[in-house]
């Protein structure tokens, strides 16, 4: 019987079935991307709310797996060595499911190094730039009357779009077959427009191979179950 009861997390989110992959998240871009993950791969998993409304990701339960207090997190009973793993970066936890699993990363050099580099390009790039068009026009800093901040992020956010529109051109998705880098980057794209409402300022309408292959991962039935993770 699989024992992690010497994780301080398992105090406050008790693991039903601690024989299997325990997720601590909230169904937000960064967050979703694992539970996507773990639909696709068919890993068996249990998922947690880490609420923000309660600041459960400043508790010391969370914060002792997570040290940087953000979703997602990750506990593998089964991890290298048969040892547990504790895991957080949404990019290092698609990048090590793929690897443990033998899927959506491909094994051939050259396609896994350019997953890798588009995953890349998410974490640097779109992650931290569509989340600061989110903060400045749909959460608190809407209200701040200079516009010159959340026109800087809405401009390097199209510039963002931009190049995956002439990357996409004639793809179906960023590599050769779907992958992590695809996990990585539809949810924030999603997000950029239908959560944040930002698709007006950033021209949208004119990424016609971005549409095209947003709606295509909204259409797989994994993507549909992973974004309601945890409920
Ligand atoms: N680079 C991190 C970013 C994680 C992140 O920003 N998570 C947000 C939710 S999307 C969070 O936990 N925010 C809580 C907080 O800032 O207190 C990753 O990709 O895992």
């Amino acid at each position: 019987m699989t024992d992690l009861s010497a994780f301080p997390i398992t105090g406050k989110w008790p693991a039903q079935h601690p024989e299997r992959l325990q997720l601590y998240s909230l169904p937000t871009p960064n967050g979703v991307k694992v539970s996507i993950m773990l639909e696709e791969i068919g890993l068996p998993y249990e998922a947690h709310k880490v609420s923000f409304d309660s600041n459960d990701q400043l508790s010391p339960e969370f914060i002792s797996l997570s040290i940087n207090n953000k979703i997602p997190a990750i506990l593998d009973p089964a991890g290298p060595g048969g040892q547990p793993l504790p895991l957080f970066e949404s990019g290092a936890i698609l990048q090590y499911l793929a690897e443990k699993t033998g899927q959506l990363l491909s094994s051939d050099p050259a396609q896994r190094y350019q997953t890798l580099q588009w995953l890349m390009f998410q974490m640097g790039g779109i992650g931290p730039m569509f989340g600061q068009v989110g903060f400045f026009h749909f959460f608190a800093g809407k209200a701040y009357e200079d516009k010159r901040p959340r026109d800087r992020y809405v401009n390097e956010s199209k510039r963002l779009l931009g190049v995956l529109e002439r990357h996409l051109k004639g793809r179906q998705w960023m590599v050769d077959d779907y992958s992590i880098a695809d996990i990585a980057i539809f949810p924030w794209v999603r997000n950029l427009v239908e959560r944040y409402d930002a698709g007006d300022l950033v021209g949208f309408d004119e990424f016609v191979e971005v549409q095209r292959v947003l709606a295509n991962f909204l259409a797989r039935p994994a993507v549909q179950r992973g974004l309601q993770i945890p409920a």
